[in-house]
């Protein structure tokens, strides 16, 4: 499988992602080392990354220690949002950047109790592109994409689909009232990334959450 940064791997370009991944992968050993699966969550604005990180929280409640980072150009919003399921939870404000960086996801886990954590949450700021090209250090990417944005957009969005360990298709309670191709949908991913798992739910009413809890209780080689 290509690596989807190569697309981007002009020279300047080049060197931001050889600097990003060098903190990437220190990152990556410190959470290995402390035992945290790490999980970066990247989607659309308003295809349901909170909501579906919210009702998450509220279903591992008691069962994990999950630790949650988020990252939004401004606005501590999401954060307050997750903050009333997960104790340890840090808002990434981006400024004017479009994606969360290894630097970013490096300072944020210092400032945090990581004792006994063993799963980490990383919303992504929603968009379906450059976030892609940089490793934070975690596990697995999850694509998240919703029933509202349309059933272009695995088709339109070519690296999130190839980088992602699990397709997520949120909303599907809406499918009475929209015109969303579900099987086009699936088979645009299935060109892109043939084996990925591609996993229906709705945040709101919880249908198919016990597929994604099951998913991230499996252990990934
Ligand atoms: N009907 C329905 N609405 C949902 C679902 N998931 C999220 N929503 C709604 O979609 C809107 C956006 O949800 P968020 O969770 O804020 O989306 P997001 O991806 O975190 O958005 P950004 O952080 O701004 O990129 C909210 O109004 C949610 O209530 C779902 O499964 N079904
Ligand atoms: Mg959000
Ligand atoms: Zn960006």
């Amino acid at each position: 499988m290509t690596d989807p940064r190569d697309a981007v791997r002009i020279p300047l370009v080049g060197r931001v992602l050889e600097a990003n991944d060098t903190i990437a992968a220190v990152v990556r050993d410190e959470l290995q080392a402390r035992g945290i699966f790490a999980v970066d969550l990247i989607g659309a604005p308003g295809s349901g990354k909170t909501a579906l990180l919210e009702a998450t929280l509220r279903t591992l409640a008691g069962r994990r220690r999950p630790a949650v980072l988020v990252g939004d150009l401004t606005t501590r919003r999401d954060g307050d949002r997750l903050a009333r399921w997960c104790d340890r939870v840090v808002q990434i404000s981006t400024g004017e950047g479009c994606h969360l960086e290894a630097g970013q996801v490096r300072d944020a886990l210092s400032g945090l109790d990581l004792d006994g954590v063993d799963l980490l949450f990383i919303e992504n700021v929603g968009n379906l592109i450059c976030p892609v090209g940089f490793d934070l250090g975690q596990n697995v990417k999850v694509g998240l994409f919703s029933l509202t944005e349309g059933d272009d957009k695995a088709a339109k969005h070519p690296y999130l689909v190839t980088a992602a360990d699990l397709i997520l298709l949120n909303k599907i309670d809406l499918a009475p009232y929209l015109t969303f191709d579900r099987a086009g949908f699936e088979a645009d991913v299935r060109l892109l990334n043939p084996t990925v798992p591609i996993l229906g739910v709705s945040s709101t009413t919880g249908e198919g959450l016990d597929g994604w809890l099951d998913w991230l209780d499996a252990p990934k080689v």
